[in-house]
């Protein structure tokens, strides 16, 4: 058999499907990226709304990102899915994220819903980690919302995960992020207990600062 011609025979094919594969991901990519736009201007508008209505900013910043392809495939697999882009799609709901770090409580849940209520967002999921923090600690308000994005030749509805919490949720949340929450097992109840301990007394201080917010607001 002549070696060379099944050599060039296979390469391009190969290659080809690279390709279609690059594509597919660009393409899926494009998708979560415009969803991270459309909800960052509304929040962004929310924000600005407030100043010039109530000379208050209730966003102290924002983060966004599209979740990694080796953070996708791995998520998939903790959850025993199948790992594809297709799946990826279908299964998980934050492969758009935009975490929004807010001054104060009260606006976490002011803002949550004025986004809510927008007509052409649809609440997918709720959970409240504000309201009934995880064990170890952990506080925050988590959407799913979900939102039609118009491209040049069709709309597609796409989900976004909204993480809402104050400054100091995201502080114990960051810092945690990196000591513990991912390795998990490994650690010690002795380091558990201290984290705990910390994202107790942030409770506390954030409790405080909202009260001293509605001081102040009264006095104005
Ligand atoms: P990363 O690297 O931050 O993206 P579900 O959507 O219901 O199927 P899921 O995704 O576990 O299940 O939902 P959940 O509970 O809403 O948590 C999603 C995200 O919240 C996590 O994303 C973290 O960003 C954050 N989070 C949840 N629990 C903790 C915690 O204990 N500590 C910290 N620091 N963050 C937390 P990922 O994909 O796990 O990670």
């Amino acid at each position: 058999m002549d070696k060379s011609k099944a050599v060039s025979t296979k390469v391009p094919f190969i290659e080809e499907n690279i390709k279609e594969e690059m594509q597919e991901m660009q393409e899926t990519l494009m998708v979560y990226r415009a969803a991270i736009k459309e909800v960052s201007t509304k929040l962004d508008i929310l924000d600005y709304e407030f100043k010039v209505r109530r000379q208050r900013n209730p966003i102290e910043y924002m983060k966004s990102r599209v979740k990694l392809p080796d953070s996708i495939m791995g998520k998939l697999r903790r959850k025993g899915l199948e790992e594809s882009i297709e799946s990826a799609r279908k299964n998980l709901n934050d492969i758009a994220g935009i975490r929004v770090v807010c001054s104060f409580v009260s606006y976490i849940y002011e803002i949550a819903d004025m986004l809510k209520k927008q007509d052409d967002i649809t609440l997918i999921k709720e959970k409240d980690y504000i309201k009934n923090p995880k064990p170890n600690g952990y506080r925050s308000l988590h959407m799913v919302l979900e939102i039609p994005i118009f491209f040049s030749d069709h709309v597609e509805p796409v989900r976004i995960e909204v993480q809402i919490r104050t400054i100091a949720m995201d502080f114990w949340a960051s810092l945690e992020h990196k000591l513990y929450y991912k390795s998990g097992e490994g650690n010690s109840i002795h380091i558990k207990n201290q984290l705990k301990e910390c994202a107790d007394i942030i409770t506390e201080t954030d409790m405080r600062m909202q009260s001293i917010q509605r001081e102040v607001e009264k006095l104005n």
